[in-house]
């Protein structure tokens, strides 16, 4: 059976600090760090919604943190001003090394899907916009079970909804809690460690391979069997 993939998308595939520009435009130096909390708050709304099992999609897990960042900053953004930075997270660029690795792995037979937290929508009009939908052979969105990353269920789901099996596919991702949720849900995980900076969580849980780039998968994936 060939081997799936799912490739988480906001962080891994799409850059999610490509919003800073527009930032920089509205609240100069700020931007960097503004960037920073709203991610990282639009993610953690995403787990309380998902432990508190009261659930509103990644979209208003989006809109919500950008409010909370704008108070924590105490920055005033028009609605007008808002509206764009939401608009921009449907047009975030892609990482440089994707479209050169995906290929590659399609052309060796890898069944490729992206698999996120967004709702389908929203995941396959950002894939369009970054011109990298069509290396995939469908999009796997968390929204379908009314439930978040890390959840196992979302795991078990993909590996319906891609009628793979726990020996046949592989999570690939840049966010150490998704990589650790894939690894405690028996599947094969490949961490993206984008950043030097970033810190694997030291829980014992390791990922099944580390890369720093996409253009590694292919190798590791190989190796690995
Ligand atoms: C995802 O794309 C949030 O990066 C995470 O599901």
């Amino acid at each position: 059976m060939a081997t799936t993939l799912g490739f988480d998308v906001y962080g891994t595939l799409i850059d999610t600090q490509g919003v800073i520009s527009t930032l920089e435009s509205m609240i100069g130096d700020k931007a960097s760090s503004f960037s920073q909390t709203w991610r990282e708050k639009q993610l953690e709304y995403s787990f309380r919604r998902g432990l508190m099992q009261n659930y509103a999609n990644f979209g208003v897990c989006t809109s919500q943190s950008l409010e909370y960042t704008c108070q924590h900053y105490a920055v005033s953004l028009t609605d007008t001003q808002k509206s764009e930075l939401l608009a921009s997270y449907s047009t975030l660029p892609a990482f440089d090394d994707v479209q050169g690795a995906l290929g590659k792995l399609r052309e060796a037979g890898f069944r490729l899907h992206a698999f996120s937290n967004g709702s389908e929508a929203a995941v396959e009009t950002l894939l369009n916009n970054a011109g990298i939908r069509d290396y995939f052979d469908g999009v796997v969105s968390c929204d379908d079970l009314r439930s978040f990353k890390p959840n196992p269920a979302v795991y078990a789901y993909f590996l319906r909804k891609t009628k793979a099996t726990n020996d046949s596919a592989w999570l690939i991702s840049s966010n150490p809690f998704d990589v650790i949720g894939a690894r405690s849900a028996g599947m094969y995980a490949a961490w993206v460690q984008r950043s030097q900076a970033a810190v694997f969580d030291p829980w014992g849980i390791e990922p099944t391979v580390r890369i720093s780039s996409l253009v590694e998968l292919q190798g590791e994936l190989v190796a690995a069997r």
